[in-house]
């Protein structure tokens, strides 16, 4: 249709008005202003669903609403059992499922991508196994909201959890009877001082809140759940249970490090639930997973590093970009979220995560640490693989081995990372030192904070897997890199290893700034020895373990637990008065496992993820045949 035109000769809008030139300028002025914080308006809805619904047609709109909406079939194809339960299929990460399982999944309705919808999906997976089972509203409140089956799921383990073993070192026995001696005296202070609190503090002999769980709590109850359980501290852990149980409060309001939330509470929740088979733990983890999800509903589905835990608002909290190491460490436990609710929406959005990341280019093949939400594009060119980077990579080989070898998507990515990170950023110190640099748009920085030294560790577990030519290679990379982060605590005086170390005017892996000479009790370094310790069987790694137990007990054990100090090069260290609640799930944990036998939390059987629990690998299906649909 032709527009009908003006006739000539009458004057136009706003001329029509009576105006003035000036008068007319300034109008126009007014409007187009009013236009543009109109439309910027709806830009900035936290919803962006809700903007194309006004301006696309409906059905753009739902294909546009999420982004993740896109990959949603690829996400269940690659987070769910693979057709029904034959026990020895894979249950995910296989980029093509068979057709059987996406009709089920048809089947099941559409996937849930926002919080209420994934209420409602589970709401109605409840109702629906009511109906198949017969099931009381009384007897469902204590039955899985899922079709996990956990006595079959024990069953695939391939090592028993805990316990000594006969015949093993007395020696490995009695220092690993120290550890634990440590884990119950930190235990106890904090229960003494700060039970219910996030931390204790030490020093001051109160309780810490702190402000990165948006008004949880309890976060070292969380966190030690599955330390308690292998050390076979039953009276503690029934307490740490029992507080889980009666007051461990979810209805929250406040903002919460979607990253922090994840890996302390998820993934402790998750293991305390896979350890002991108490379904308070799995309800729990998938209460306070789906009071995730707003985070997701960006333009690109990339999470916001922040969310409000108790208001309906849409994770947009923070501004700016999101975190690598923060949206890149949600893999593992989402994945089972997913397993363990039937929902698959979980797994939908870390798989939309990746296929965002596999679509950006990637400078020389490196991941920068800051990306977009808004527009998927990387915002920065710095590039870590300590702080910001450290657990996206980690989590990458991780979801593989998780997968029981199945995700090869995520194999490549590492195996490519990995690549680009040795050939980019590792370097050699004139003292000989291997360590792994920064790089801030092809320049680089020369330092390593402690952070990256759980990266021996991690290359250590990936060389294990690596073509035969590189084997031997990655296993000597890993190495040398474990061996420069016992430098940089063996050249302190405390025996304890500062926050960063540099390799620059004249130093080798020592701090040269006064800022970053503290130690808060981070785990990264025995987390290495205790890979390298298993996958090598070097004795090297226990001693080095057993001289941080040492210095830990010289210079962090104070009256009422274990703290930080702000210098690790002066044997009168100032204490932090903070025991952080990783210390409880990560240091300690990690020596007392350097210290037992190898099936003791096999890696056959499990993953560890960033913050020390324990996940199982998906040797099988673990759905009953029974509530498959
Ligand atoms: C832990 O919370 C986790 O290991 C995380 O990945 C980063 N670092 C702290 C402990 O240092």
């Amino acid at each position: 249709m032709v527009p009908p035109r003006k006739p000539p000769g009458m004057p136009g809008w706003p001329a029509a008005l009576g105006l003035r030139l000036p008068q007319k300028f300034l109008f126009l002025l007014f409007l187009s202003g009013l236009l543009t914080l109109c439309f910027g308006a709806l830009f900035l809805l936290p919803d962006s669903s809700r903007f194309k619904r006004l301006f696309l047609p409906r059905r753009a709109a739902a294909a546009a609403s999420s982004s993740s909406s896109s990959s949603a079939s690829s996400a269940r194809d690659a987070a769910l059992p693979r057709g029904p339960p034959a026990a020895a299929e894979p249950r995910h990460a296989s980029p093509a499922a068979p057709r059987r399982l996406r009709e089920q999944l048809r089947a099941a309705g559409p996937p849930a991508h926002t919080a209420a919808a994934a209420r409602q999906q589970v709401r109605a997976d409840g109702r629906r196994r009511e109906l198949d089972t017969g099931a009381t509203p009384a007897a469902r409140e204590t039955r899985a909201p899922s079709r996990f089956d956990y006595e079959r799921f024990r069953r695939s383990l391939r090592h028993p959890v805990r316990g000594g073993r006969p015949g093993e070192d007395p020696d490995a026995r009695a220092r690993r009877m120290k550890i634990k001696e440590m884990m119950k005296f930190a235990w106890d202070s904090y229960k003494q001082y700060a039970f219910g609190k996030n931390e204790l503090r030490p020093l001051t002999k109160n309780g810490h809140i702190g402000n990165m769980f948006g008004g949880l709590r309890g976060a070292t109850v969380v966190d030690a759940l599955d330390t308690l359980y292998i050390m076979e501290l039953e009276e503690e852990f029934q307490e740490a249970k029992k507080w889980v149980e009666k007051s461990f409060d979810l209805n929250v309001n406040g903002e919460a490090s979607l990253f922090e939330v994840n890996i302390r509470y998820i993934g402790g929740l998750l293991a305390a639930y896979y350890l002991t088979g108490e379904e308070v733990f799995k309800s729990k983890a998938l209460e306070l997973g789906e009071k995730l999800l707003p985070a997701f509903n960006t333009p690109t589905g990339i999470p916001r590093g922040v969310i409000n835990l108790g208001s309906w608002s849409w994770g947009w909290a923070s501004a700016g970009s999101s975190i690598l190491a923060e949206f890149g460490t949600l893999h593992l436990e989402f994945l089972h979220l997913t397993e363990l609710s039937g929902n698959p929406v979980f797994a939908e959005k870390v798989m939309n995560i990746r296929k965002v990341l596999n679509r950006v280019e990637k400078p020389q093949g490196l991941y920068p640490n800051f990306l977009s939400p808004v527009t998927g594009n990387w915002v920065q060119h710095h590039v870590s693989i300590g702080g910001l980077g450290d657990s996206f990579y980690e989590y990458l080989i991780k979801s593989w081995l998780m997968s029981d070898k199945k995700d090869s998507e995520a194999k490549k990515m590492y195996d490519d990372a990995l690549e680009a990170i040795e050939k980019h950023l590792v370097r050699r110190s004139a003292g000989g030192l291997t360590y792994i640099a920064e790089w801030r748009g092809g320049i680089l920085d020369h330092k390593m904070g402690h952070l990256a030294c759980f990266s021996g560790g991690m290359i250590a577990l990936g060389a294990e897997h690596a073509s035969e030519e590189r084997k031997q290679h990655y296993m000597d990379l890993a190495a040398e890199i474990t061996n420069t982060c016992h430098e940089s605590y063996a050249r302190s005086d405390t025996k304890l290893g500062p926050e960063a170390f540099r390799f620059d005017t004249g130093t080798e892996a020592m701090a040269t700034r006064l800022s970053e000479r503290y130690y808060i009790l981070r785990p990264e370094v025995v987390e290495s020895y205790m890979y390298m310790w298993r996958l090598t069987h070097d004795l090297k790694y226990r001693q080095w373990g057993w001289e941080v137990v040492k210095a830990l007990e010289k210079h962090c054990r104070v009256e009422a637990g274990f703290s930080g100090i702000r210098d690790v090069y002066t044997t009168v260290p100032t204490h932090d008065n903070m025991q952080q609640s990783f210390f409880l799930a990560e240091t300690l944990k990690y020596l007392y496992l350097l210290f037992c036998e190898d099936d003791v939390l096999s890696l056959d059987d499990w993953v560890f993820n960033t913050e020390a629990h324990p996940l199982p690998v998906n040797h099988t299906n673990f759905k009953t045949k029974a509530s498959v649909q």
